[in-house]
């Protein structure tokens, strides 16, 4: 996912100094000089880390940090400290007003998002927040755009209002919020039209929805994979219509995501989202502080537990924790999970949020997909009831007759045997992690 190169490197930066029991000016120098390149590369606005790197300078050779009894780390925390406030601090949530509907509108540049964000923000709200949203297409311009809602909403299972491609969109907006107040729907979400570049019509369209709905909430959705043009994009619908929010868009990909990082310190506007793929729940609400830990290679251990929380049965769930924390965890408990496991969603993108997972190359190697998943099941159910609760008594022949009756060969069953130690291993960091003590990561401000 973006911020991965990030990440990466700045992982020996942060190895060298944490280790430190005393840190000088030309420590700190040093380390600044690469972070400033880390995130020059990363693609960070060049104003935006001049700044940064001057407040982290400042304040990592001062006195919190020369006089604490682990200055190393101390500098550590300022870092994810300043680039929490860079990315915004505390969490931005979604204002909703005094009288339902809330109404929310989505604007932005073709392709971004929009629609789909649309489709996923809805279902957040319903599932996380149990409001009944309804879904406005007011992309009037694409025939398309208007069957893409609709399917979404049918997906959802979620009301969908649509006057076609005839109507005009302040009316169509116009119209959705009385519907919706007839309806008692909490949530009105419009999603507009976008064109490829700014453009004056456009703006001049999105500017007088907004006078006539006056809505809460003006959500630009930006594709974090479009670089600096993102930024300056994100400047122009701020001039013209003073946004109050930003999601940011395919953070999944490939993108080094610098840029999108930059919005928030150029327009002053709040990241609210992000969208992590192109699933309907693969949306997650922007916690600065928690992606500067996944940028410093921290892992995001808190978005883990609460996608857990969302998904596992609740009962299941704290059986678990605690089978996590006594380590008692066995491959009994990791069959009986495995349905709920698949709810979560692909192994990998949780993966990805495990701390520290970035930069083990064995979990990379993981590479668990989901067709894998029935191979583990398989693997699993031809253990016998000793062997799932206690691994170790697997030897070469057990090995051969619990391959054989999977249909999988030795090297299958040898490398989840492998797997399940290395899981072990990274729930026993994250539940030291939860608690506060310091873990295997070494990260006590976490
Ligand atoms: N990987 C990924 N794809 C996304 C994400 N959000 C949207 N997309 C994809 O981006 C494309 C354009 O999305 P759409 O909602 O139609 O954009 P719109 O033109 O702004 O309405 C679609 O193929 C979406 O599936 C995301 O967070 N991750
Ligand atoms: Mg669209």
């Amino acid at each position: 996912m973006a911020f991965e190169g990030l990440a990466d490197r700045l992982q020996g930066t942060i190895k060298k100094i944490t280790g430190k029991g005393k840190v000088t000016e030309a420590d700190v120098k040093e380390m600044t000089r690469e972070v400033r390149l880390a995130l020059l590369e990363a693609d960070v606005n060049f104003k935006v880390v001049k700044d940064l790197i001057k407040r982290i300078k400042e304040r990592a050779v001062g006195q919190e940090v020369m006089d604490s009894l682990t200055p190393g780390q101390q500098v550590i925390k300022v870092v994810k400290e300043e680039l929490t406030e860079l990315m915004g601090g505390e969490q931005s949530k979604i204002e909703v007003n005094n009288k339902p509907p809330t109404v929310i509108m989505m604007v932005g540049l073709q392709g971004a998002g929009k629609t789909t964000t649309t489709g996923k923000l809805a279902n957040h709200l319903r599932k996380q927040h149990n409001r009944k949203p309804l879904l406005v297409a007011a992309d009037v311009y694409r025939p398309a755009a208007i069957d893409q809602l609709q399917t979404l909403g049918k997906q959802l299972d979620l009301p969908v209002f649509s006057k076609g491609t005839e109507a005009n969109p302040v009316d169509i907006a116009n119209e959705a919020i009385k519907q919706a107040k007839e309806d008692h729907q909490d949530y009105v979400i419009i999603d507009t039209a976008g064109r490829l570049h700014v453009d004056e019509n456009l703006m001049g369209e999105l500017q007088q929805i907004k006078s006539d709905v006056n809505p809460s909430e003006i959500l630009l959705v930006v594709d974090s994979m479009t670089g600096q043009d993102a930024v300056n994009v994100a400047e122009s619908f701020d001039e013209q219509l003073d946004i109050s929010g930003v999601v940011l868009t395919k953070l999944d990909g490939d993108t080094r995501g610098g840029a999108a990082l930059s919005i928030r310190a150029v327009t002053g506007k709040p990241i609210k989202f992000a969208g992590m793929g192109e699933k309907l729940d693969q949306l997650e609400a922007f916690h600065p502080d928690r992606m500067a830990s996944r940028i410093l290679g921290m892992g995001d251990v808190f978005s883990l537990i609460e996608k857990a929380e969302a998904e596992v049965d609740e009962e299941k769930a704290k059986e678990m924790q605690n089978k996590m924390k006594s380590m008692s965890f066995t491959f009994e408990d990791f069959l009986e999970q495995m349905d709920q496991v698949k709810n979560m969603g692909p192994i990998d993108e949780l993966m990805n949020m495990m701390p520290g997972s970035g930069k083990m190359k064995g979990m990379k190697n993981m590479q668990v997909d989901d067709k894998q998943l029935s191979h583990v099941e398989a693997i699993i159910q031809s253990m016998t009831k000793k062997e799932r609760v206690e691994p170790s008594v697997i030897n070469a022949s057990r090995k051969k007759r619990i391959a054989q009756g999977s249909g999988t060969s030795v090297a299958q069953v040898n490398r989840l045997l492998k797997q399940f130690e290395e899981m072990k291993k990274m729930m026993k960091q994250m539940t030291n992690q939860k608690k506060g003590k310091k873990g295997g990561m070494n990260f006590p401000f976490m």
